[in-house]
């Protein structure tokens, strides 16, 4: 019997594999950057949100995911990313690249409006099927990590842990990193349990970014796809 279930496991996995693989294939194209919450756009489609650190590796990872270099606006200096920028994968989700928390060096004025546009996002917005939140692998989760997953777990958003630059850790570090993490979300009513972890400068673990993200799409053929006229309804996370 186990091994029955093994093996349908493997299939399974394989299968969701093959789902992301298929939904990353399809053209993914910039809808809109946006700098107030007034100007967020309509629920369309399902969403999923990147959300983490500034310099954490957010538009890397989505141009890593997406198979293109210059989608998402990565840069050296920490800020690069400085709206809400939605991207239209394959005409059935949104993906969501946020703004960096944390950023010490903008005015504090600019920080102010980043940290407030992200929250709105966060809170406010009803087909937000899940936020990968990325977490440096050599840094692990730190305060301002905390405090976007207790806004994410008031707002019954479900978050992901996504493990960002592994291939700058060494295994045994990022093991102990993972079982930190683990520990940690285990507290946490909105955290999905599992851990994944990438590299985008190395391409590791994006079929499984790509397969988590691929599930919810299929999942959300609610609403949003027939007639995307009640949000709110579909809240169901
Ligand atoms: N070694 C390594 N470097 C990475 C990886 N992902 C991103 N980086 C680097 O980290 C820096 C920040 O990457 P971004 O993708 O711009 O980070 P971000 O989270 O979007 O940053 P903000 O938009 O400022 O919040 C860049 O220099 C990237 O080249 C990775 O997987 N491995
Ligand atoms: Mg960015």
């Amino acid at each position: 019997m186990a091994e029955n279930d093994a093996a349908g496991d493997v299939e399974a996995k394989a299968a969701a594999i093959e789902a992301g693989r298929v939904l990353f294939a399809q053209e993914c194209e910039f809808v809109m950057g946006v700098r107030t919450e007034a100007d967020l756009p309509q629920a369309e489609l399902p969403e999923v949100a990147f959300a983490g650190r500034s310099n954490v590796g957010k538009s890397s990872l989505l141009n890593a995911l997406t198979n293109r270099r210059t989608l998402a606006r990565t840069s050296n200096t920490p800020g690069r990313t400085r709206e809400v920028n939605f991207f239209r994968l394959g005409g059935r989700l949104m993906l969501v690249d946020l703004p960096g928390y944390g950023y010490a060096r903008a005015g504090k004025e600019e920080i102010e409006r980043w940290n407030k546009l992200i929250e709105d996002y966060l809170r406010g917005r009803s087909n937000l099927r899940r936020v990968c939140l990325l977490i440096d692998a050599r840094r692990g989760i730190g305060a301002p990590d905390r405090k976007v997953m207790e806004l994410l777990d008031q707002a019954a958003v479900v978050y992901q842990i996504v493990l960002t630059k592994v291939d700058k850790e060494k295994a045994g570090a990022l093991a102990r990193i993972e079982q930190t993490a683990a520990g940690e979300i285990a507290r946490h009513g909105a955290a999905y349990p599992e851990i994944l972890a990438t590299s985008a400068a190395k391409k590791q673990g994006l079929e499984e970014v790509r397969a988590a993200v691929a599930a919810l799409a299929e999942e959300a053929s609610g609403p949003f796809l027939t007639d995307g006229a009640h949000p709110s309804e579909s809240k169901d996370h």
